[in-house]
């Protein structure tokens, strides 16, 4: 509770910020897009990561308000990267399952859209495998309704959760985002690298869009492009970092 309440300071001080973190296609070493990801920056300029307020905010139902604001912060900034780009940076945005429920999420991305002037394309949604099996009429039609405005799905953190392959083909998803627990022993350990082939290829046949998370070497990066994956995100092509140091990273790119 007292944590609840210290979040909704923050909200109200301005104290919650968004990093970004490149995806980049491996074959062409292109940034393709970015994952936006929440900090909360006290007042003593302590940075919290968000597995530390998170769950208060989901618990509290906070997280709805808080996550208006990131789609809206997010999508201002790409429409400013976009500005005057040949090639579009796409923003991921992460959303919690109570984001979806008891609430019009659609809505909110629609008029979020509308406000800022983002591209729907330009917008994608990481859910989790999680919010798929909650199997409620709403998270379906909310889903659909998405992909019919344009926006591109993801599934975060695929493969840890309670992986119902059924639910790639009943949910209008497009990319599958390759956990970094499973990234992380390529291509030193062969059940890891087994995992990983094994989920590139039912992406390859569901004809999904892949990115491998936690990509922190050469031969990571190396073993995942030659077996297909498309996009990959990582400290081996940088961190997430402030805006300000984004937009440095992007000017620098042309
Ligand atoms: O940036 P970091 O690796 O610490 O992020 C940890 C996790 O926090 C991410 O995997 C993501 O699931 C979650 N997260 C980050 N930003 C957001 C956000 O804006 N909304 C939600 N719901 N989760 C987020
Ligand atoms: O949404 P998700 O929980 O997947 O967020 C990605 C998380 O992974 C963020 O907390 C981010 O800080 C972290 N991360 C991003 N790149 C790397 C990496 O190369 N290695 C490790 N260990 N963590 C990473
Ligand atoms: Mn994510
Ligand atoms: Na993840």
């Amino acid at each position: 509770l007292a944590l609840e309440a210290a979040l909704r300071r923050a909200q109200k001080k301005g104290e919650l910020m968004l990093y970004y973190q490149p995806q980049i296609e491996l074959q062409s070493g292109r940034m393709v897009s970015a994952e936006a990801l929440l900090r909360w920056r006290r007042a003593g300029g302590e940075i919290v990561p968000p597995d530390r307020f998170i769950p208060a905010a989901e618990a509290s139902g906070l997280i709805v308000n808080i996550g208006e604001w990131v789609l809206q912060t997010a999508c201002e900034d790409a429409v400013r990267w976009n500005r005057e780009r040949a090639e579009p940076v796409r923003v991921a945005v992460n959303l919690s399952t109570r984001q979806f429920v008891r609430n019009d999420l659609a809505g909110t991305v629609r008029r979020i859209l509308d406000e800022t002037g983002c591209n729907p394309a330009w917008l994608e949604l990481e859910i989790t495998e999680s919010l798929l099996l909650e199997d409620s009429r709403d998270v379906a039609a909310t889903l659909e309704t998405l992909h019919g405005m344009g926006l591109s799905i993801a599934i975060d953190d695929f493969g840890t959760g309670y992986s119902a392959l059924s639910y790639l083909n009943r949910f209008p998803v497009g990319q599958l985002k390759i956990d970094r627990s499973f990234v992380h022993d390529v291509p030193e350990q062969r059940d890891k690298c087994e995992l990983v082939k094994a989920i590139l290829s039912i992406a390859a046949a569901l004809r999904l869009e892949t990115v491998a998370e936690g990509v922190e070497t050469a031969a990571q990066a190396e073993y995942l492009m030659a077996h297909g994956c498309r996009l990959a995100q990582g400290y081996l092509f940088g961190k997430p970092m402030p805006l300000a140091e984004f937009n440095a990273v992007l000017a620098a790119k042309g």
